[in-house]
């Protein structure tokens, strides 16, 4: 699945590697034509991270995992570009969670709803997981979502309590957010609307986010919720950490 070119001790595999997921992708149909922008956007952001998650991102994860954890109808949802990124680790997640997966997109089309489902429907039978994967058969409306996009399933984001939504549109998210959900949002922008109004923001990259996650499961007990969380703190410290590096260039 990840053939590329270039040798894993190339300094920039991991970026390429993602690029190399992003064009497989494009080819299945499964992407939005915006989703090249919203990532190229992404390694602006990633650079000025210098490519590694920060603590202020490993602390956010934490108590966003936490509260995935404690989370009585915990969903993770998966747009295009999340599926073409990180299919394996959301599935594996959702799987260490015992949670559903929910396909929902903004620029919602039959063709790449069907494009998505099958990618991840291939990965999960690639991974041998049993993981419900949500997004087929939609039945409820996100209310303030005009459009197709409102669409999602009853019984899985509609009626959650815990979402992760990583690489979010700012409206689903205000949307999520004024249905009095915990919103978690991996985002590589500290300043997008979505990092901004979400409960807990993680700005780190997907693929890193979720790794950290998968493997703070494998201590799940030793991961509790942080009382004195802060979500503006946790963005500054992300500005700041970018603004150091800007300096120091
Ligand atoms: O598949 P769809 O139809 O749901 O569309 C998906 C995209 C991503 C195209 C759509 O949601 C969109 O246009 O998103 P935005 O408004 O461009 O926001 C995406 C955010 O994700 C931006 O703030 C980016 O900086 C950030 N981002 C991009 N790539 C990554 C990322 N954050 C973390 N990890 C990344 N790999």
């Amino acid at each position: 699945m990840d053939e590329i070119a270039a040798d894993p001790s190339h300094p920039r595999y991991a970026s390429l590697l993602m690029r190399h997921r992003l064009e497989e992708a494009e080819k299945k149909g499964m992407l939005a034509g915006s989703a090249m922008i919203a990532h190229g956007r992404g390694e602006a952001f990633d650079y000025l991270l210098g490519e590694v998650t920060i603590p202020s991102a490993l602390d956010a994860t934490r108590h966003a995992l936490a509260s995935m954890i404690q989370g009585q109808r915990t969903v993770l949802s998966v747009n295009g570009n999340v599926a073409a990124l990180a299919s394996d680790e959301m599935l594996i997640l959702a799987s260490a969670l015992g949670c559903p997966l929910e396909v929902n997109i903004f620029y919602r089309t039959p063709e790449r709803m069907k494009a998505i489902l099958g990618h991840i429907s291939e990965r999960k039978t690639a991974l041998g997981l049993d993981v419900e994967v949500l997004g087929h058969a939609p039945n409820a409306l996100i209310p303030g979502l005009k459009g197709p996009r409102a669409a999602c399933h009853k019984e899985g984001i509609l009626d959650s309590d815990v979402i992760l939504v990583p690489l979010e549109d700012g409206d689903r998210c205000r949307a999520l957010m004024e249905m009095g959900k915990t919103v978690i949002v991996i985002d590589l922008n500290p300043r997008s609307r979505s990092a901004r109004e979400g409960t807990i923001t993680i700005v780190d990259e997907l693929s890193r986010a979720l790794k950290n996650m998968v493997a703070m499961m494998d201590e799940k007990a030793s991961i509790v919720m942080d009382a004195h969380y802060d979500n503006d703190a946790t963005l500054d410290r992300a500005l700041e950490w970018m603004l150091n590096t800007l300096k120091e260039e």
